[in-house]
């Protein structure tokens, strides 16, 4: 049986740490769906609008290889039901997030991997702006 990884983001200003948690959630099965943080979702979290709008982010994550399919991730709560609609089997994210999605352990498996050091969306933004 085909093992499905599921992983969530906002994937702004696409950066080496994304694409390195991308990688190595998909070693750890067969097919990889990632959700995409809506602006609105994202505006909510943290107070403002991402570089790059929901479709550009999509269109980014969908192009890499590692990634089988994309989807919109329009709030927290839903959760959940995204792990039920992609049938997961595990769901993987930065360890920036450890202990915050334990309670899914009960629909799949919840694996935090270790975040790229040195490299965040904030930093290359501040650095372009430097
Ligand atoms: N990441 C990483 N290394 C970095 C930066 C990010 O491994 N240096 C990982 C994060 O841990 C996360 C993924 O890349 O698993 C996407 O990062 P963000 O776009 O910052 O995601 P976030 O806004 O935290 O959204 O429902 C959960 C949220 O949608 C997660």
């Amino acid at each position: 049986m085909a093992i499905n990884i599921i992983t969530f983001g906002t994937f702004d200003v696409f950066h080496l740490g994304h694409l390195r948690i991308l990688q190595r959630a998909k070693k750890l099965g067969d097919y990889l769906f990632v959700g995409i943080s809506t602006d609105a979702l994202n505006f909510s979290k943290k107070g403002c609008k991402p570089v790059y709008s929901q479709e550009e982010r999509m269109e980014i994550v969908a192009s890499i290889r590692y990634v089988d399919g994309v989807f919109l991730e329009e709030s927290l709560e839903q959760k959940a039901s995204y792990l039920k609609q992609y049938k997961a089997d595990i769901l993987v994210m930065g360890d920036d997030w450890r202990g915050k999605f334990d309670h899914f352990q009960k629909i799949c498996k919840v694996i935090y991997l270790p975040r790229t050091p040195s490299i965040s969306t904030t930093e290359v933004i501040e650095k372009i702006r430097r």
